[in-house]
């Protein structure tokens, strides 16, 4: 096999509301999960981020534990309603403040650091103008962005637009279990459309800045859910199934903002389903106009499809509990439903452990959208970490399925796959959205009975050695 390129992004990523806790401090609005959070019953436990893991006071230390770590890049969100407390107006000087020094910091050890500039944190002030659903938050989201670059983009080279479009849009707007708690597939296909507008408007306030010698150039792009689908039989039935699963989940997310356009049979079953999305003059060049430098990827399952009937008796979705709650609706009767793979190993929450989706995936994003970079935005597992009486944190199920989603990764790089880089999901153990902290994804242990001390588990050690051996010791 070929090693890792030289310069290989070895990276670790996490998401403001996750971590940063310090929910009002210097000036900060109130964000979508900072009041949705504390709705009874919305979250395992009543958890939420008010706290988080105090981040935002101790990220010093946390860059430390980065640096020791041997990272060459940290992926971090800005919450916009640190920068606008709503969501428009003045800028906060003070959050400014924090992410410029935050990035600094990285810079000082050699961390290259890769911004996110919406990770599901919306500020309440614009959902009480509709939200996603008002257009006018493309306009208010290119404001923000053009700020973010101006203020950042003398050191960030790395921008990513949307965190997974699919999960807030999906669970968000049809689902009803994330802010804000609607469930109307029509009003979810509505949002979709808006959201990527707002993507596009944000990349060309980038390139503008860039062309303008405001900023120095760098590489722009979204990071997008990939769940690769396999038909759980080869029966024409399941393998159809398979195919509309991966037109609703897989092209209509990324499609617009890689191709710009909609997959044409999709948007034909919704226009006749619904009339949606409503598209306006203008919307369509607009998506042309704005294509990404990378595409950035989450994996951490694979979905198994089979034929649904239309009436929807036998209908026996599995329950895909996770990290985004219970989604109820895993299938559309008619189209596919997900089920379980027997040969397949689940997680805790009932997610399938199939290293071999994260290669067939970045090969199906290469047949579809060329040969863009890719770069891994998240890959981890979230599990229960038992500790020895010793107090050392016992994480090996993660080094393994680490270790196995790499060497899917080392399998695409030696097919000239162009992986610029991975970034585990997560560094330190962090809220879990409706999971609370209950659901560990962390290198680093956070104790939470002891004041959120934190500590390195068996897997930084793991990934330590790996990083320094550029992937030889995998
Ligand atoms: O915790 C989330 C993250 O915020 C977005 N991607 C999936 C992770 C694990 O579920």
């Amino acid at each position: 096999m070929n090693p890792f390129p030289d310069d290989f992004l070895w990276g670790a990523a996490t998401a403001a509301y996750q971590v940063e806790g310090a929910y009002q401090d210097d000036g900060k609005g109130l964000s979508i999960w900072d009041l949705y959070s504390h709705l009874p019953g919305a979250t395992y436990q009543g958890a939420n981020g008010d706290r988080a893991v105090d981040h935002y006071h101790r990220y010093r230390e946390d860059v430390r534990l980065m640096a020791e770590l041997g990272l060459k890049a940290y992926r971090f969100s800005i919450s916009w309603p640190r920068i606008f407390p709503s969501g428009a107006g003045e800028a906060n000087p003070q959050g400014i403040r924090f992410y410029s020094d935050l990035i600094d910091e990285l810079l000082k050890y050699g961390i290259v650091p890769v911004a996110t500039l919406y990770h599901w944190d919306l500020p309440q002030a614009l959902q009480d103008q509709g939200g996603w659903e008002n257009r006018a938050l493309i306009e208010h989201f290119a404001r923000y962005a053009k700020t973010c670059f101006e203020q950042f983009g003398d050191r960030v080279r790395h921008w990513i637009t949307f965190n997974e479009t699919i999960n807030f849009i999906m669970l968000g707007y049809r689902d009803g279990v994330h802010p804000p708690g609607v469930r109307d597939e029509k009003r979810a296909v509505e949002v979709s459309h808006i959201v990527n507008l707002a993507h596009a408007q944000a990349v060309l306030e980038y390139r503008k800045r860039v062309r303008e010698k405001k900023i120095a150039g760098g590489m722009i792009g979204i990071a997008h859910v990939l769940l690769t689908g396999f038909p759980i039989s080869e029966s024409a039935e399941d393998v159809a199934a398979c195919e509309w699963y991966e037109e609703m989940d897989f092209h209509w997310f990324y499609d617009p903002s890689l191709q710009g356009r909609y997959p044409p049979r999709l948007l034909q079953y919704y226009q006749a389903r619904f009339q949606a999305p409503t598209v306006l003059d203008g919307d369509m060049a607009l998506l042309q106009s704005a294509p990404s430098d990378f595409i950035g990827i989450n994996y951490y399952q694979s979905a198994f499809l089979a034929h649904n009937p239309a009436d929807g008796v036998g209908f026996a979705a599995i329950n895909v509990s996770g990290e985004q709650g219970t989604q109820k609706d895993s299938g559309i009767p008619g189209l596919f439903k997900r089920v379980r793979n027997p040969n397949v190993a689940y997680t805790p929450w009932d997610w399938s452990i199939y290293p071999e989706g994260l290669y067939a995936g970045m090969k199906r994003i290469r047949e579809r959208y060329g040969d863009l970079p890719i770069l891994i935005t998240e890959n981890g597992l979230g599990d229960k970490d038992p500790i020895s009486p010793e107090g050392e944190i016992l994480d090996a199920p993660r080094i393994a399925y680490l270790r196995e989603h790499l060497r899917a990764c080392q399998r695409a790089i030696d097919e000239g796959i162009p992986l610029a880089g991975y970034f585990v999901w997560s560094f330190i153990d962090l809220l879990s959205w409706l999971n609370g902290y209950q659901k560990q994804y962390g290198v680093v242990y956070v104790d939470r009975v002891r004041d959120l001390q934190r500590k390195k588990k068996q897997s930084y050690f793991w990934y330590q050695q790996l990083i320094q051996t550029n992937g030889a010791a995998l």
